[in-house]
Formats: C-alpha cells, sequence, structure tokens
C-alpha cells in the first residue's frame, strides 16, 4: 500500500555517544537504517541532537533569549547538526533509500513550521530526513526538538506508524540506568506510576513521554522501541517483540 506513511525518530541517544561531544556510532545508525529500508509506503526520519546537540545547548544555556554568545553557540549547534544529518543520510543511502535533508528552522514561517516542501518530495518518492534544530523566534534561540517535528508530523499526516529508536528497551517504570529495579512497560496509556527524568536540552524522556502520549492521538501503531537492536521491529505485533506499544 504505497499511501501509507511511517515517521521514524533516530533518537540521538543511539546515532551519538551522548556522554561525547560529537561522537557518531555509525554502526547502531548502519543498523538502524538497514531495518527501516525494508519499510514498505512513505516514509520520513527525524532525528535527535545527542552530543551533537545537547552538549553544546547546555554549554551556552540555549534556549533563551539572543546575544552574541548565543547567536555564536546556536550557529555552531546548527552547523553540527547539519554535519550529523549529513552521516545520517550518507547511511540511509547506502542502504538504498533516497533521503533529502530539510533543515527545520529553514522551513519557519510566521514562527511556525512549514512542512509542504519536504511533503512534497515524500510524494516524489523521496525519504525527507529532518532532525531537531535550534531556531530564532522573536527575540529568543529555540530548540525545535526531533520529537516536536514527530508530533507536529503526526498532526499533519495520521500515519499508519510511528517509531521511537532510543538506547533503552521502551518506557520502564523509572530510568533503568539509575535504578537496576527498573521494569519495561509493555504496553501504556498514560504516564501514571512512571518516573522518567529529563536530562537534556529538550526534557528528556518525561517530554517524550508525553510527546509519545500526544502522539497516539494522531497516528496508527506508536513504538519506542532500542534503536541498538533494531530489528526489532520485525516482531511487531508479534509474541517476541521487545519494546512499548503506546495505546
Ligand atoms: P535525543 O533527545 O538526543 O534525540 P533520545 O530521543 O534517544 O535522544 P533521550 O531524550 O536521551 O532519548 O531519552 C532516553 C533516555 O531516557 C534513556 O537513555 C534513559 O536513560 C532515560 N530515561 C529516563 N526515564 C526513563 C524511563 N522511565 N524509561 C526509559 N528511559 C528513561
Ligand atoms: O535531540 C534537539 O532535538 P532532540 C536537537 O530530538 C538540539 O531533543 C539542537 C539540541
Amino acid at each position: 500500500m504505497q499511501d501509507t506513511i511511517t515517521l521514524v525518530k533516530m533518537g540521538g541517544s543511539v546515532i551519538t555517544r551522548k556522554n561525547s561531544y560529537r561522537n557518531f556510532s555509525r554502526r547502531h545508525t548502519d543498523d538502524i537504517a538497514a531495518q527501516i529500508a525494508a519499510i514498505k509506503g512513505y516514509m520520513i526520519i527525524v532525528h535527535g541532537g545527542g552530543s551533537f546537540g545537547h552538549t553544546k545547548s547546555r554549554e551556552y544555556s540555549i534556549p533563551g533569549v539572543i546575544d552574541d554568545s548565543k547567536r555564536n553557540g546556536s550557529s555552531l549547534i546548527h552547523y553540527d547538526m547539519l554535519d550529523l544529518s549529513l552521516k545520517v543520510a550518507k547511511s540511509l543511502l547506502n542502504h538504498g533509500l533516497a533521503p533529502y535533508i530539510f533543515s527545520t528552522s529553514s522551513l519557519f514561517v510566521s514562527g511556525k513550521p512549514d512542512y509542504t516542501t519536504p511533503l512534497y518530495y515524500m510524494k516524489k518518492g523521496y525519504t525527507p530526513l529532518l532532525f531537531g534544530d535550534t531556531y530564532v523566534d522573536e527575540n529568543r534561540i529555540s530548540i525545535y526538538s526531533g520529537d516536536s517535528i514527530m508530533l507536529d508530523l503526526a498532526r499533519l499526516l495520521h500515519p499508519s506508524r510511528s517509531i521511537f529508536f532510543s538506547d533503552v528497551d521502551g518506557i520502564f517504570t523509572d530510568d533503568p540506568k539509575r535504578n537496576p529495579d527498573a521494569r519495561l512497560i509493555p504496553r501504556i496509556h498514560d504516564n501514571h506510576g512512571i518516573r522518567a527524568t529529563g536530562g537534556d536540552a529538550t526534557g528528556g524522556m518525561k517530554l517524550k513521554l508525553s510527546t509519545l502520549l500526544a502522539m497516539k492521538k494522531h497516528s496508527g501503531e506508536v513504538y519506542l522501541i532500542n534503536g541498538k537492536f533494531p530489528e526489532r521491529i520485525r516482531y511487531i505485533g508479534k509474541q517476541e517483540f521487545i519494546g512499548t506499544v503506546i495505546e
């Protein structure tokens, strides 16, 4: 069915090593690319920032009111994100996809992103590749996160499937990296009883969870899957599936 639309978010925690500035995880990116290349129908790929976005955002205290330092900082972050996008695009190209990079800051018209051009390319058979980006908003420099891009696209397109790849097996009762007793939640419909930390410039898992729940209003199936084991997408709907389904 050519008309189905899949949205994919490649999380910064899996395509980069988040604690080391500009450290790209080529192998994980390639592994994800190999799996999603088999997806049929239209696809849009969004990637996050990881250590190409969040390290300098923290250092320059972005978002915030524009001054000379934040202007330089955001210019550097935008450059780093474009550089990361090129690396992701190369991996997608190597796996037979036809990505076309759109810098989301360039899509803003009167304070809102206009997706007309990326969608035009999608209809022509390309795979638009978008990324979390810094952008100027009146007198502030803001961040448009990959998760917000996913939500805005879901509102616009009502995709049949939305997949978030991150570096954990799914949503847990607590941060699995900090709490060894945290349990994986296979199916989730609200955020009750879940402790989610929000460490980075765009809110971390705390905001991601509310975005995932909001996505479900506009998208068919929504999943959070460990991008270090992207072959798990092949088990969606089966008993062996490991990940979180948002219901
Ligand atoms: P980016 O925002 O750079 O694109 P990402 O989308 O991959 O990255 P993060 O914002 O880094 O995702 O969120 C994933 C992290 O959230 C995990 O590495 C995990 O340590 C943390 N986390 C906090 N609370 C939870 C929770 N309840 N369940 C699962 N992960 C959690
Ligand atoms: O990693 C934010 O996107 P995210 C990217 O999806 C920047 O939250 C520029 C920090």
